[in-house]
């Protein structure tokens, strides 16, 4: 995955029509493309080899299994053209250790604190030891949230230099510039790119704003 703006677009649009002119506008301006069960349920799984053809794509499906079940989702969504697959943590050392192994070389990433309110119940007390266990894992990245930055500054203390991508920008409220600044490496963009009317106007103003913060 390139790191030119920092920005990953969340294309959670349902509408498959919408979806891929929103990518002709601002797929330029984006490092990857993250996509998630909405897209892909709307869409079919065959979006992820279309957009593989445009950009890096993350398959954000938070694969939560034993580790048998890890290995084959993550085997199908590499064999379609993704670069990336985001897993969940609490699952066990065992099924990262599957989705890693299935990766072959590409990217798992491993969500440890979740952006929305709720993530402080149960994902916030336990984000640091998810953080640690994606490490010895062999992953390449987490997730952390946008929303609470100072925790992307705690977890990058436990990750070293491994990749940390971070949702929660606009819609839930967090800050690219700050998000980028408490040590992520990029940022994840769903609704206020995707739903705006001017997608490439919001991308360009946020590619301004990650630069002006480095
Ligand atoms: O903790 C997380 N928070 C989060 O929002 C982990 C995620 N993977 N996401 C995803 O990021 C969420 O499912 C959505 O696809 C995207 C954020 O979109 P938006 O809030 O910018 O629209």
């Amino acid at each position: 995955m390139r790191k030119d703006t920092r920005i990953v677009l969340a294309l959670d649009e349902t509408d498959e029509r919408k979806a891929l002119q929103v990518v002709d506008e601002v797929g330029e301006l984006v490092d990857a493309i993250k996509i998630n069960w909405p897209l892909v349920l709307s869409a079919g799984p065959s979006i992820i080899t279309e957009l593989a053809q445009l950009s890096s794509v993350i398959c954000d499906f938070k694969v939560a299994d034993i580790p048998n079940t890890v290995r084959l989702i993550a085997e199908q969504a590499f064999r379609r053209g993704a670069s990336g697959l985001i897993v969940h943590a609490f699952t066990g050392t065992d099924s990262l250790r599957a989705a890693v192994e299935a990766a072959a070389g590409k990217d798992i990433f491993v969500v440890t604190e979740m952006s929305h309110p709720g993530g402080q119940e149960h994902t916030a007390p336990l984000a640091e030891r998810f953080a640690a266990m994606a490490a010895e894992a062999g992953a390449s990245g987490v997730i952390a949230p946008a929303t609470r930055p100072e925790r992307i500054a705690k977890i990058r203390s436990v990750v070293g230099d491994m990749l940390i991508l971070s949702p929660g920008v606009g819609a839930q409220g967090g800050s690219a510039s700050a998000a980028i600044r408490m040590g992520a490496d990029y940022v994840i963009v769903g609704r206020s790119i995707y739903k705006s009317e001017h997608p490439r106007k919001v991308a360009q103003a946020l590619a301004r704003e990650i630069s002006t913060s480095l």
